[in-house]
């Protein structure tokens, strides 16, 4: 049986537009805040809210389907077998909990491994970053358009600059060099809005150090549609069900952020 991936992500459009009104209801009260693996990892009643919504929809519509969540609301998942819609309800907690502002819900969704559809909603700007695989990538209406390179030189790269001052981080020498030889850094907080602002080309890279799968599920779809690439720092394909490094951006700009920066644990 075929899938129209189009009138999918129609719906899964319309259930973020639906999870967005819940979000910016939920801003007008004060929100239970917890710390999750430290003092900085934070989650919210929100985020919990919003996964349990999207999987009661897709539970009541699509139960053959599988799901993966931030939040664990659904069973573990071992394999990328069938359709799975791969969910961060809230990515960027800490800019919702201290701006409320500067965070997306981001939604992928894969079949048999392959990304079909990836969704980046930024709330609070009202962008939708969104696209279906060989049909292109958009920003609301309009279509984003790949974009040419700049040398390295005249990059602008998202990074968090927390990395860099981080004794443990085995890449802190790398990553200091990385910073000295670009134009500029810059930190958004959170990881989704920063990878579409890449198939956007807002940003000609980006790099996180420790990502999980929902950070970066959609953002994948958005990159393969403008031609840019992501891997891990050494350069191999992102696994879409564990943790990893993550390094993102325009074709060659990405080859030689590995080859000659990350590739390598100095
Ligand atoms: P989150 O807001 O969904 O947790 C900056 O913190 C970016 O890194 C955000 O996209 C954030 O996602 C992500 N991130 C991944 N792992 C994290 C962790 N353990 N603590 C905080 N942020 C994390
Ligand atoms: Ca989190
Ligand atoms: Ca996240
Ligand atoms: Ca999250």
């Amino acid at each position: 049986m075929s899938v129209d991936w189009l009138a999918l992500e129609k719906k899964a459009k319309a259930w973020i537009y639906e999870a967005a009104g819940m979000v910016k209801q939920a801003l007008a009260n004060p929100i239970q805040i917890e710390c999750k693996s430290n003092p900085n990892d934070l989650v919210t009643e929100v985020d919990r809210a919003i996964e349990s919504f999207f999987y009661q929809k897709i539970q009541a519509e699509f139960p053959s389907h599988y799901f993966l969540g931030e939040e664990g609301i659904a069973d573990e998942l071992d394999s990328l077998t069938g359709t799975v819609w791969i969910l961060d309800p809230i990515d960027g907690t800490m800019n919702f909990i201290h701006q409320k502002y500067n965070f997306a819900i981001s939604l992928g969704i894969f079949h048999e491994g392959q990304g079909m559809i990836g969704l980046i909603y930024d709330v609070m700007n009202d962008e939708l970053f969104h696209a279906v695989r060989d049909h292109g990538a958009y920003i609301n209406n309009e279509a984003i358009v790949p974009v040419k390179e700049r040398p390295l030189h005249e990059s602008i790269i998202g990074l968090n600059a927390k990395w860099l001052i981080e004794e443990k981080n085995p890449y802190k020498n790398p990553l200091m060099a990385l910073v000295r030889d670009v134009r500029s850094i810059r930190s958004y907080g959170s990881a989704a809005i920063e990878i579409a602002y890449v198939a956007a080309d807002r940003l000609d890279g980006y790099i996180s150090v420790n990502l999980s799968p929902w950070d970066y599920a959609a953002g994948i779809i958005l990159l393969e549609e403008v031609g840019c690439k992501a891997s891990t720092f050494r350069g191999e394909p992102l696994d879409f069900l564990s943790a990893s490094t993550v390094i993102v951006g325009k074709p060659q700009l990405h080859k030689e952020m590995v080859s000659s920066y990350v590739g390598e644990e100095l």
